[in-house]
C-alpha cells in the first residue's frame, strides 16, 4: 500500500476519455474503453476521499490543424460539441469534476492539458502538490500532460492501468511510459492505494 489519498493535496486528472478515441469513434485509440472501468474505481476513491478530480477533453473547432485536410497527422476528430467529442457515456464523472477543454484555436495544436488552459492555475488555487494521471492516449496526451506536470514541479503519478496509446508506430506506447518513468514520473495500479 503506497498511496493514500490526500484531501488538500492530491488531484486525478483524467485525460481526453472521449467517444472518438474509443472504439467506433474518429480516432479510435486500441482497447480505449477499456479504461474506463479502472479510472471508475480511481473516481470512486478519489471522490470518497474528497480530492480533487479533473477531466481534460479534446475540444477543436471544425477546421483543427491537427486534421488532415490542414495536413495535419489525424482524421477529423473530437469537434466541439460533436457526439464524438463527448465523454464516454460510462465514465462516471463526478457532478464537481472541473472540465478543461484543450486545442481549441484553430491554428495550434496542445496535447497537453496544460497548454494554452487554467490547469495549472485550478492546482495551484486550489493547493494541489500531486497529480496523478490516466486516460488516453499514453503517446500524445498523457504523455504531454504528465511531462508538463513535471516541468510545473507537481509530484506525477502516472496510473498505468488506466492508459490506452494509439501506436502509430509500435512501441511508441511503450517509449512514452518510458520517457515519463525516466523523466521522473512514478508508475502506479490500483493495487498500490490504500482502501478507501
Ligand atoms: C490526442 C491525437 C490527437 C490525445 C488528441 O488525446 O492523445 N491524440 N488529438
Ligand atoms: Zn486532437
Amino acid at each position: 500500500m503506497k498511496y493514500r489519498i490526500n484531501k488538500v493535496e492530491d488531484a486525478l486528472i483524467i485525460v481526453d476519455v472521449q467517444k472518438d478515441f474509443c472504439s467506433g469513434g474518429a480516432l479510435p485509440v486500441p482497447e480505449g474503453e477499456k479504461v474506463v472501468p479502472v479510472l471508475n474505481r480511481y473516481i470512486e476513491k478519489f471522490s470518497k476521499a474528497g480530492a480533487l478530480i479533473v477531466a481534460t477533453r479534446d475540444w477543436h473547432p471544425p477546421n483543427h490543424i491537427s486534421f488532415k485536410s490542414r495536413g495535419g497527422a489525424w482524421p477529423p476528430h473530437c469537434i466541439q460539441g460533436t457526439p464524438g467529442a463527448e465523454f464516454h457515456p460510462d465514465l462516471n464523472l463526478p457532478a464537481k469534476v472541473k472540465i478543461i477543454s484543450k486545442a481549441s484555436s484553430p491554428d495550434k495544436e496542445a496535447y497537453s492539458g496544460f497548454d494554452g488552459t487554467d490547469l495549472e492555475e485550478k492546482l495551484r488555487n486550489a493547493g494541489i502538490r500531486r497529480v496523478f494521471i490516466g486516460g488516453l492516449a499514453t503517446d500524445y496526451c498523457v504523455k504531454s500532460t504528465v511531462l508538463d506536470a513535471l516541468k510545473l514541479g507537481f509530484e506525477t503519478i502516472l496510473l498505468l492501468d488506466a492508459i490506452r496509446g494509439v501506436d502509430v508506430k509500435p512501441g511508441d506506447s511503450e517509449k512514452a511510459i518510458n520517457e515519463m518513468l525516466r523523466k521522473g514520473a512514478k508508475g502506479a495500479s490500483l493495487s498500490d492505494f490504500e482502501d478507501c
